[in-house]
């Protein structure tokens, strides 16, 4: 008999959600970098084991977003994420607070789903904070859900980088998945995501690796084309920047910057790929496009 369920990975910018992913499906699908912020779309990530098949869905991470733009489409994206799982994991960094991680308790109330609190990032115990801390804020957040009846299922300690606890806690989610037929009935199916998100995603990555600190968050990627018949494979995107100031930055002083990411990206794509690529990267500006819904329409963030 097939088993089949959805699990929502949701928690604040930063927490782990798209490492734990990836640590469990054995590949680098969903980008991580160390800024947050990273994830601004739902990425559906499918494991098929056996008889089995869970539907891991990847959020933003949950934050305080002004209206109208960016931060409101990627607050909404995690909150959509919210009504239709069988189980929710909520992830915390142990070294959050309270009132931060109230902006998700916030939202956990109007889901239906049990939810699995996990903290993660287990392995820095002792060092980025204490295992008092990490119990404290455990109790805390148990409380907080407790007192707008969100009960907790369990709680799972662990580190996604690490992988210190991660086959207990899908063990313990297994078994509450319900039986039923598949979601997706190819068990090599990894994503509902078309290869081209995920290699503009790749590029995204990069930015936020090879830029400065803001620039990352005005600019989105967008392939416009992709020719999998050429040899090597020949991949277009744009780099859009929010202002023509932005431009120069990512280009650099006589194209040092742009080649820059161009060469990373291209030896991510690679890898994911599993075959050579040619890569063309043009940068465009498409005026203050992070506070306007229409511009986020126009480079594929809808729903
Ligand atoms: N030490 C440690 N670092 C981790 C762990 N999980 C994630 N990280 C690091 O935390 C940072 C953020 O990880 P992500 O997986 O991008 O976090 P996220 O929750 O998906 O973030 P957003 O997409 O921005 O919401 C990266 O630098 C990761 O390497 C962990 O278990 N231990
Ligand atoms: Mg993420």
């Amino acid at each position: 008999m097939q088993k089949a369920g959805m699990i929502a990975i949701v928690g604040r910018p930063n927490a782990g959600k798209s490492t734990l992913l990836n640590s469990l499906l054995g590949m680098q699908l969903s980008i991580v970098t160390p800024k947050a912020q990273t994830t601004r779309e739902r990425v559906l990530g499918i494991l098929t084991e056996g008889e089995g098949q869970i539907v891991f869905i990847d959020t933003p991470g949950i934050h305080r977003a002004r209206d109208g733009g960016l931060n409101q489409f990627m607050v909404d994206e995690a909150r959509g994420a919210l009504e239709a799982p069988h189980l929710i994991w909520y992830l915390v960094d142990p070294n959050s607070a309270l009132l931060h991680e109230l902006q998700v308790v916030e939202l956990l109330e109007r889901a239906s789903a049990p939810v699995i609190l996990v903290m993660n990032k287990m392995d820095q115990v002792g060092g980025r904070f204490s295992a008092d801390r990490a119990q404290k804020l455990t109790e805390e957040l148990t409380q907080a859900l407790s007192d707008r009846g969100v009960q907790v299922q369990s709680t799972h300690h662990i580190s996604g980088l690490s992988q210190i606890g991660t086959a207990e806690l899908l063990k313990a989610s297994w078994e509450l998945i319900p039986e039923g037929p598949w979601l997706f009935s190819d068990p090599d199916q990894a994503s509902d995501r078309p290869t081209r998100f995920f290699v503009a995603e790749k590029i995204r990555s990069r930015l936020y690796y090879l830029l400065g600190e803001e620039i990352p968050y005005s600019c989105a990627v967008e392939i416009e084309s992709f020719q999998e018949n050429t040899r090597p494979v020949r991949i277009e995107a744009v780099i859009y920047v929010e202002r023509e100031s932005q431009k120069g930055m990512v280009i650099g002083q006589k194209g040092q910057k742009i080649k820059e990411i161009g060469q990373s990206a291209r030896k991510d794509i690679e890898e994911f790929l599993g075959q050579q690529i040619f890569l063309g990267l043009k940068v465009k500006v498409l005026k203050e496009w992070t506070s306007n819904l229409e511009s986020l329409k126009k480079i594929g963030m809808k729903r």
